[in-house]
């Protein structure tokens, strides 16, 4: 290690709360599916900022969309209307088959205004009586950082001396059709769900869940919201990850990818009749739908179809999780994934995933372990195959027995 990265891991560690851990890599560029770090070490990212980059890094498109209009205009409030908004609102709307957009920065922020907007729906629409709305919530979910959302995390971490939390969530184990069934009531007014559950380790749920918990939330009037922050706008090989379910949500969360990693832009879609609950002055966001946020956005969108990435996703995918299924290690419990949402699950025996991160660093890969004995992999969706072949040579090294 040499002395600038030292300095600087020394600077942080010495100024910054000590609310992350990462790997002792110090990065100052990116270009594609590569970043570099101070010392000149180049990496392919394996983890695009928890699917935030699926674009590449510094895509040159996003870019100059984001200069151009950076020289323009960039934030006007919602007080006033500005020339990007309508044209972000058309775009989305066709490319995932919305009919109305609400748009805000962070995710987190998507997920707290659907819970605002289904609660209110449940009231004013569905006939839920006052207070007494309940949203059914999966085990090891992840949908934020929010007190409101901390407030229904199962991971002790995640809430543990944060309290007191708001009401009206209820569990019900991911996957469990029947535990989701047992759980509706006549207050139920949502079913807020990852398609795949991305930090909890790339947890797919058994063929047919989705098309069970759709018939049963259109049967009993319970609004699905799918949160695809993660798992959106390309990650798993689809433009949405319901579409591998062959279902469609009545309000879908994105955010991350939206920006391609260059601002934080995120979004609730949804029918008409949820999110046409909100009036004027009942919800509201200052930087939520400003011009250079909808210019970023746009541009974001355009290069994902362009340059298929989509399709990339899935087809790179398939090469990469079928590579990965071929290492013979004593280590290796499960591969799993879709597209290019993927990961290994460790033996426990193996001690655990962040040691097989930092030997992966060593390699030149930089990946992220999750939840102790999991590798996730998660590469922009413009890795070409050449790139993927390189990657499983590093981890056949670092895994194979
Ligand atoms: C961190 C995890 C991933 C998300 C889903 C909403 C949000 C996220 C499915 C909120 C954000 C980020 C948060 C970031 C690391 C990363 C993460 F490890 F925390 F859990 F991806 F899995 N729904 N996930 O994945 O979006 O408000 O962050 O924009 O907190 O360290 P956000």
């Amino acid at each position: 290690m040499t002395s600038t990265t030292a300095r600087l891991i020394e600077t942080e560690y010495r100024l910054g709360a000590h609310n992350y851990k990462p790997l002792d890599v110090v990065l100052s560029r990116g270009e594609g599916v590569h970043v570099w770090d101070v010392d000149g070490n180049r990496y392919l990212d394996c983890l695009s900022a928890y699917s935030a980059v699926n674009q590449g890094h510094c895509h040159p498109k996003i870019l100059a969309a984001m200069v151009e209009q950076a020289q323009k205009l960039t934030l006007t409030s919602r007080a006033f209307r500005n020339d990007q908004l309508a044209h972000f609102y058309e775009e989305i709307a066709a490319l995932t088959g919305s009919h109305k957009v609400l748009p805000m920065n962070s995710g987190a922020e998507a997920v707290e205004t659907a819970i605002k907007a289904v609660r209110k729906w449940g009231y004013e629409v569905k006939g839920v009586e006052r207070d007494k709305a309940e949203i059914i919530v999966c085990d090891n979910n992840f949908h934020g950082r929010t007190m409101g959302i901390v407030g229904f995390s199962t991971d002790p971490d995640a809430r543990e001396g944060f309290g007191p939390f708001a009401p009206g969530f209820r569990h019900v184990p991911f996957g469990d059709i029947d535990a989701f069934r047992a759980a509706i009531t006549e207050n139920t007014v949502a079913f807020l769900i990852e398609p795949i559950q991305g930090e909890a380790g790339v947890l797919i749920p058994p063929v047919g869940y989705f098309a069970g918990v759709r018939e049963l939330c259109t049967s009993h009037g319970i609004t699905l919201i799918l949160d695809e922050i993660q798992t959106g706008l390309g990650r798993t090989g689809r433009i949405l990850a319901e579409e591998h379910e062959g279902i469609e949500a009545d309000v879908t969360l994105v955010g991350k990818a939206l920006s391609g990693g260059f601002y934080p832009v995120s979004a609730v879609l949804s029918n008409t009749e949820v999110l046409g609950v909100l009036k004027p002055g009942q919800h509201g966001s200052t930087f939520g739908g400003n011009p250079l946020a909808c210019a970023i956005a746009r541009a974001a969108l355009r290069v994902l179809t362009e340059e298929d990435m989509i399709g990339n996703s899935a087809h790179m995918g398939e090469r990469f999780q079928k590579g990965l299924s071929e290492i013979r290690s004593n280590i290796v419990k499960e591969v799993r994934g879709r597209g290019l949402m993927l990961a290994v699950e460790l033996d426990p025996a193996a001690g655990g995933a962040r040691k097989y991160c930092e030997a992966l660093k060593e390699r030149g890969i930089l990946a992220k372990d999750t939840h102790g004995d999991t590798i996730r992999i998660a590469p922009p969706l413009v890795i070409t195959a050449d790139q993927v072949d390189w990657a499983l040579e590093q981890f056949e090294a670092v895994l194979r027995d």
